[in-house]
């Protein structure tokens, strides 16, 4: 059952696919403040609220407030309210308070809106916008003979899912290792890695190009100095079973002479301010402008230069900056440069000093220059602000639909950093820059139901984080739940620790850690594909499963996978182990490799597991089983899942 209503004067944005007539009238359950242009509602004492995608803290939502802005924010700690993607959809379960029903809600406004889910006050939901204009759904539980089965909040996800449409699908081999890091500079060092990996005898299929490939970050050129003959490169690579994934960002570099600079400024491409000149910002390569991706003729356009790395052979992507991230923009910048000039003979104090550090500081990703220019989008001129969170989406839509015209015998990959629903049909996305911190591992695992609830199934977390020194510990750690996640990729900044897999003193446990995975992506791949065609979750927390047991709603540390096996991570130093929760019973299987392994059978109940680094704990649910095939070095070399015969446990 979905309601739609409409607040004020809505932007279409493209992500629901399905048509819905209008419901007139307030939404239900709901008031409207017009003043404060806000929504509100008295949630119930043990209520909890799932969903909004990607964002910070908890499963349950509840006890925070989020705002969608999609936002280059290198710092995912709890005190944060947005990182890269725009994901309005939520579920309220009321857990048996009162005579409220579960819903879902999806408020669909692609510019700033603030979720507070009892931050203010404690029992009170609400949703500020800054623009009272947005189409909001309201979904209810399903209970038709469909559905049975099925609990309410799955019933209510899948209905979401119905009307946003089918989620991409990545190619299989994006499912193998990824090895990633900024930077790789040249084509020796890509290859030393490959070479490494096949040394240590541990499995890889795609190794990243991060900004460093291209000739001076313009996006589509690859250096001649670094990748003197690329196609041949590309063609070495993939005749080692090895894919080479390009970044693009979304700035295009001004230069004279430089063909996608000079086609855009030609072609009128690119965002302006208000009096009509382009809007110039920095990001990597200096002074930038940003192709207008809102509208159709840049999206054509700048979809088709993709095809310079495709026809080189390259056969997957990752979309980045494409909040869009902004240094600084010129305008801002000089104002800045002025005032900087007024400090120069004063004697800096308490509030001087912090004023001249703020005006640096205060540089990037700044609320005004995001104010400061326009799109056309559906014959209209938008200031940014109003459509920000629909950036991202349409870079990577424009390259989604340009692959996938292009595609030949495989589908491409391709993920985006920036994200709005709706791009989900188009991409996966990663979650951004991450630290290698115990507590970001645990933040991977949470952010996996809600980007599923969202549709988007191609998901991961850089593994081992990205910022910060990794320690072989956590590493360890990390890649033994990375193995459940569709990307498997292990990304890394410049300038910290090397943790490329080889690098580490005990390479046997990668090795064996790796196998396993590569054993169990038939089995993934599958439920993956069952997700995708159902609209289904891949990752679902006990709750959304056990919503009669209170204790399932507690667990936020634990994850069905797929419809066979429940997975229980460590997630902190030096533990041997950790207390794992079952809602039914199971069999646990310990696995030290595919060929080493035990098992137990468990009833429901409270336990403590041990978990050494380097063994995985796999659950199986009653009356399900779990095949494994025979590892590989690359994808390629795995069975389908019906074919496999050799390891198979039974829940
Ligand atoms: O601000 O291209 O999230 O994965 O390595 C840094 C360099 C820009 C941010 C991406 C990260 C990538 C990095 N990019």
């Amino acid at each position: 059952m979905i309601r739609k209503y409409r607040l004020g004067t809505p932007i279409e944005t493209d992500s629901v696919v399905e048509k819905i007539g209008i419901t007139d009238g307030m939404v239900q359950g709901w008031e409207f403040d017009e003043e404060k242009r806000t929504l509100s509602m008295r949630m119930g004492k043990n209520a909890g609220v799932y969903g909004l995608g990607v964002q910070v803290r908890g499963i349950n939502k509840r006890g925070w407030h989020y705002v969608s802005f999609c936002a280059d924010e290198p710092h995912h700690e709890e005190g944060k309210t947005s990182l890269y993607g725009a994901h309005n959809f939520f579920i309220y379960d009321p857990a048996g308070d009162g005579d409220q029903k579960s819903f879902g809600m999806y408020v669909d406004t692609p510019g700033r809106v603030e979720f507070d889910i009892g931050f203010r006050n404690t029992d009170i939901f609400q949703v500020i916008f800054d623009e009272p204009d947005a189409y909001i759904y309201l979904i209810g539980e399903e209970t038709g003979p469909e559905n049975a089965g099925v609990s309410g909040i799955l019933s209510i996800v899948r209905q979401f899912r119905r009307i946003i449409g089918k989620s991409y699908i990545a190619p299989r081999w994006a499912f193998g290792l990824g090895q990633s890091r900024w930077s790789y500079m040249n084509e020796d060092e890509v290859r030393e890695v490959a070479d490494e990996y096949d040394r240590a005898g541990i499995p890889l299929d795609s190794i990243y190009l991060d900004i460093d490939y291209m000739e001076r970050y313009k996006d589509f050129t690859v250096s001649e100095e670094r990748f003197p003959d690329f196609p041949a490169f590309v063609s070495e690579m993939k005749a080692r079973g090895i894919h080479l994934v390009p970044i693009i960002d979304a700035g295009v570099k001004i230069e004279e002479g430089y063909d996608v600079y000079e086609e855009g400024a030609a072609g009128d491409h690119f965002v302006k301010k208000e009096d009509g000149t382009p809007f110039t910002a920095a990001v990597w390569p200096g002074r930038v402008h940003f192709p207008d991706f809102l509208k159709e003729d840049t999206r054509k356009w700048f979809g088709e230069k993709y095809r310079r790395l495709t026809d080189a052979g390259i056969d997957g992507f990752w979309n980045d900056m494409n909040e869009p991230a902004i240094f600084y923009s010129e305008d801002h910048l000089a104002e800045v440069f002025e005032k900087l000039d007024t400090y120069k003979d004063q004697n800096l104090d308490i509030d001087s000093f912090f004023e001249l550090q703020g005006l640096i500081g205060g540089l990037c990703n700044r609320e005004e220059d995001y104010r400061s220019f326009y799109h056309e989008y559906k014959g209209e001129k938008l200031r940014h602000d109003r459509v920000h969170n629909l950036y991202g989406f349409n870079m990577t839509k424009a390259a989604g639909e340009a692959l996938g015209k292009m595609a030949r015998d495989s589908k491409p990959l391709l993920f985006s950093r920036a994200s709005y629903i709706g791009m989900h049909r188009y991409a996966g996305v990663w979650t951004g820059d991450n630290m290698s911190w115990w507590s970001h591992l645990l933040l991977s695992i949470r952010q996996l139901p809600g980007l599923n609830m969202c549709g988007f199934l191609f998901a991961g977390s850089d593994i081992g984080g990205f910022g910060a020194d990794v320690t072989e510990e956590l590493m360890i750690r990390w890649v033994s739940f990375g193995i459940f996640t569709p990307l498997f990729r292990n990304h890394s900044a410049m300038g910290t620790r090397r943790q490329e897999l080889f690098r580490f003193n005990d390479t046997e446990t990668m090795r064996k850690l790796v196998e396993l995975r590569y054993a169990l992506i038939p089995y993934l791949y599958n439920e993956y594909l069952w997700a995708a065609e159902n609209d289904e979750m891949m990752f679902r927390p006990l709750s959304f499963e056990y919503e009669d047991d209170p204790r399932a709603a507690g667990v936020e540390d634990e994850l069905f996978v797929g419809r066979s096996i429940m997975i229980a991570p460590v997630y902190t130093q030096n533990a041997h182990g950790r207390y794992v929760y079952l809602p039914d019973g199971m069999k646990l299987v310990r696995f030290r490799s595919i060929n080493d392994h035990d098992e137990e059978e468990l009833e429901a109940g409270d336990y403590y597991t041990g978990a050494e680094p380097g063994e995985v704990l796999i659950f199986i649910r009653k009356g399900c089983e779990l095949r494994l095939a025979e590892p590989a070095m690359r994808t390629s070399g795995l069975p389908e899942y019906e074919e496999l015969n050799k390891y198979v446990f039974r829940g």
